[in-house]
C-alpha cells in the first residue's frame, strides 16, 4: 500500500544518489542519539567538552574562520519569475540555481554519514506548525536542529500523517566560501545549501525554512511568518498581555524576550515564548494568535551577562553548545561583555592575544533549549499560540529616532515597520554600523518581493479583525557617544507604557510621527536623566524627520510599481502632517 512516507523516501534516494554517501541515519531525535553525536564529534575534534564541574554537558564548536556569519550575498529565492523574489533578494532561475548548486552536491558527502532530521517547527500538534525534513551530513547540524527544533519520530510520525514537508539539503561541502550558496525554491518548498555550518546557514529550519520558505507560504495562506520576539507581560493583577517584537539580528530580541522587571516593578512578570521568529495568523476572534516555530535558542554569546540578561545566563551552565566563544584556563566559555574570568584561548584555539582582535567571535552563539530558561512560558507549546496585543518594530538608531511612539492605527503601523532602518551589526558579513533599510527586520529573510509583503501585512485590516497596535522603539539612542537610555530591564518601563496604551489606561501626546509618551505617561522613578536627555529621548525632531520621510519615500519607490498605493498614501499622509506648521500639542486618548 502506498504510504505518504514515500515521497520522503524516494528524496532520499535520490539524494543519496546525487551525493554518495558512505551511511545513512535517520534520526530519531533521542538522548541516546544525541549523546553518541556528541560522542563522534568529540572523536573528530569538532567539538571540545568545557569544564564539566561548571558547566556539565557542553560542548564547544570552532568553525573554520571564513565561517561565522550568514552569507546574504549568497543567498537566492530561486522563484520561477524574478519579479516574485523582488529587489530585496538575490535572484537566480531555478533551472540555474539547481544545475549550479547539484553540481556541488554531487559526490559531497563520499566517505562520510548522511543525516536524515525530520522536524517539526511549532508545537507538534498544533494546527499553525509545519514540518520539514533537512538532510545533512554534519552531525553538529543534527545536534543543533535537536536543540532547535521538535526533532524525530514525532515529527515524522506526523509527516506521515500530512504527507506534505519542505525539503531542505545541507551539506559543509570543503567549506570553500567560493563555493557556498544557500539556495531557496519557495515554489517547490525545498532549500539547498552547501559550503557552510554557520547556523542560519545550515540550520535549515530556522532562518531558510520558518522565515523565507514560510512567509511565501504564510503569503498564499493568509498569516505571518516574522523575524519576532514574543513575550508575555503579567500584571501584579495577574492579567498578562502577549507582545510581538521585530529587531534585526543582534540587536536585543533575545534580552528583551528575557527581561526581569526592575525593582520599580514588583508582581510584575515577563513570560518568554519565543526569542527570533513568530508565526502569526488570524483566530475566530479576529485578533492574531502566534506561536513561535523554535524550540531552543541561537543567541549572541558577547555581551550577555549577569547584568544584561541574567535568565540567558543562568540556563547556559548545563546542556548547551557553544560556538566561536573563547575559553578561560579552566574551560569555561568566555565572551567579550562577561564581567568574572578571562579568556586563555580564543575563538579560533589560539593562547588569547588582546592584539588578535575579540577573544570571543562577535557573532559566537548559544544553543540552548528554551525549556532551560526561567522566564519559559508553558504558552509555548499552546497548540492555539497566544493573542498578540501589541507588535513592536525596532531598530539601532543612534539619532533622530524617539524611544518610543505608537502607529496610529495598523496601515500606518504597516508604514513605520516598512520604513525601519538599522545600524548593521555582525550577524552577517560585511560593514558593521551602516545604516540599512530593514522592513519588519525582514531585508534578509522575506522569500518574497517586500512590495507584495507591504500588501499583505495592509491586508489583514479586515472588517472583523481585532489587529494588535503597532509601537516603534529605539534603545540605541546615543549623546556624546555613549547610550542615552540605559536599556536592558528597564526596558520594561516602555513595555508598560505599550500595555497601557493597549488598556486604554495611559496617556500620550499626538505628533505627526505617532503619538509618543509625555515624561508624565512613563514610570522614570530612579533613573538618572536629566531634562536634556528625556528631550532627546521623547521629542521630536521635525526637520529630521522630513528628511527620513524623504528617505523613506526613495526606499517604497525603489519597488517600483508594485508598490502598494495605500502604503504610498500613508506615507504622503505623514510627510505632509511633517511640512505642515506644527500645530500646539494634543493629547491622544484610549
Ligand atoms: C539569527 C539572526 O541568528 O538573525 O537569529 O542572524
Ligand atoms: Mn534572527
Amino acid at each position: 500500500m502506498a504510504s505518504k512516507l514515500d515521497a520522503l523516501n524516494r528524496w532520499v534516494d535520490e539524494i543519496a544518489r546525487l551525493t554518495q554517501p558512505d551511511r545513512i541515519h535517520w534520526c530519531d531525535g533521542s538522548e541516546a542519539e544525541y549523546q553518541a553525536l556528541v560522542e563522534l564529534m568529540l572523536d573528530t575534534g569538532d567539538l571540545t567538552e568545557l569544564n564539566p564541574a561548571t558547566h556539565p554537558n557542553c560542548y564547544l564548536h570552532r568553525s573554520n574562520p571564513s565561517d561565522v556569519a550568514r552569507v546574504e550575498h549568497l543567498t537566492f529565492v530561486c522563484s520561477a519569475n524574478a519579479e516574485d523574489a523582488g529587489p530585496n533578494n538575490h535572484w537566480m532561475a531555478p533551472e540555474e540555481a539547481h544545475r549550479k548548486i547539484d553540481a556541488l552536491f554531487a559526490g559531497c558527502m563520499k566517505g562520510r554519514t548522511l543525516y536524515v532530521i525530520p522536524y517539526c517547527m511549532g508545537p507538534i500538534d498544533s494546527p499553525l506548525a509545519r514540518c520539514g525534513v533537512e538532510i545533512t551530513d554534519s552531525p553538529y547540524v543534527v545536534a543543533n536542529m535537536r536543540i532547535m527544533t521538535r526533532m524525530g519520530e514525532a515529527a515524522l510520525a506526523r509527516i506521515e500523517r500530512e504527507g506534505s514537508f519542505v525539503k531542505g539539503l545541507h551539506s559543509i561541502g570543503d567549506l570553500d566560501p567560493a563555493k557556498r550558496f544557500i539556495m531557496h525554491f519557495p515554489e517547490e518548498l525545498t532549500i539547498k545549501s552547501i559550503g557552510s555550518g554557520y547556523g542560519g546557514n545550515a540550520l535549515l529550519g530556522k532562518k531558510c525554512h520558518a522565515l523565507r520558505i514560510a512567509s511565501w507560504q504564510a503569503r498564499q495562506e493568509g498569516w505571518l511568518a516574522e523575524h519576532m520576539l514574543i513575550l508575555g507581560l503579567e500584571s501584579p493583577q495577574g492579567e498578562t498581555h502577549y507582545v510581538a517584537a521585530a529587531f534585526p539580528s543582534a540587536c536585543g530580541k533575545t534580552n528583551l524576550a528575557m527581561l526581569i522587571p526592575p525593582a520599580a516593578y514588583p508582581g510584575w512578570k515577563v513570560w518568554t515564548i519565543g526569542d527570533d521568529i513568530c508565526w502569526m495568523q488570524p483566530g475566530p476572534d479576529g485578533r492574531l494568535w502566534a506561536i513561535n516555530p523554535e524550540a531552543g535558542f541561537f543567541g549572541v554569546a558577547p555581551g550577555t551577562s549577569r547584568n544584561t540578561n541574567p535568565n540567558a545566563l543562568a540556563m547556559l551552565d548545563r546542556d548547551a553548545i557553544f560556538t566561536n566563544v573563547a575559553e578561560t584556563a579552566d574551560q569555561q566559555p568566555w565572551w567579550e561583555g562577561l564581567p568574572d574570568g578571562k579568556p586563555a584561548r580564543d575563538w579560533q584555539g589560539r593562547d588569547y592575544d588582546p592584539a588578535n582582535g575579540p577573544a570571543a567571535h562577535p557573532n559566537s552563539r548559544f544553543t540552548v533549549s528554551a525549556r532551560q530558561c526561567a522566564s519559559w512560558s508553558p504558552r509555548a507549546e499552546d497548540p492555539q499560540g497566544v493573542p498578540i496585543s501589541a507588535i513592536i518594530f525596532g531598530g539601532r538608531r543612534e539619532s533622530l529616532v524617539p524611544l518610543v511612539f505608537e502607529a496610529r492605527d495598523w496601515k500606518h503601523g504597516v508604514l513605520v515597520g516598512a520604513a525601519m532602518g538599522s545600524e548593521t551589526t555582525a550577524a552577517a558579513t560585511g560593514a558593521v554600523g551602516v545604516l540599512r533599510r530593514d522592513s519588519m527586520a525582514m531585508k534578509p529573510f522575506c522569500g518574497y518581493n517586500f512590495a507584495d509583503y507591504f500588501a499583505h501585512w495592509l491586508s489583514f485590516d479586515r472588517p472583523s479583525a481585532k489587529l494588535p497596535k503597532v509601537f516603534h522603539v529605539n534603545w540605541f539612542r546615543k549623546a556624546d557617544g555613549k547610550f542615552v537610555w540605559p536599556g536592558f530591564g528597564d526596558n520594561m518601563r516602555v513595555l508598560e507604557w505599550i500595555v497601557g496604551r493597549c488598556n486604554g489606561s495611559v496617556g500620550a501626546v499626538e505628533t505627526p510621527i505617532g503619538n509618543l509618551p509625555r515624561r508624565e505617561d512613563l514610570n522614570l522613578a530612579g533613573l538618572p536623566l536629566g531634562d536634556a536627555q528625556l528631550d532627546l529621548l521623547l521629542g521630536v525632531d521635525r526637520e529630521g524627520w522630513v528628511r527620513e520621510y524623504a528617505g523613506i519615500a526613495e526606499y517604497l519607490d525603489s519597488f517600483g510599481a508594485r508598490t502598494p498605493v495605500e502604503l504610498k498614501e500613508e506615507h504622503a499622509r505623514v510627510r505632509d502632517e511633517l511640512a505642515a506648521p506644527a500645530a500646539a500639542p494634543r493629547a491622544a486618548v484610549g
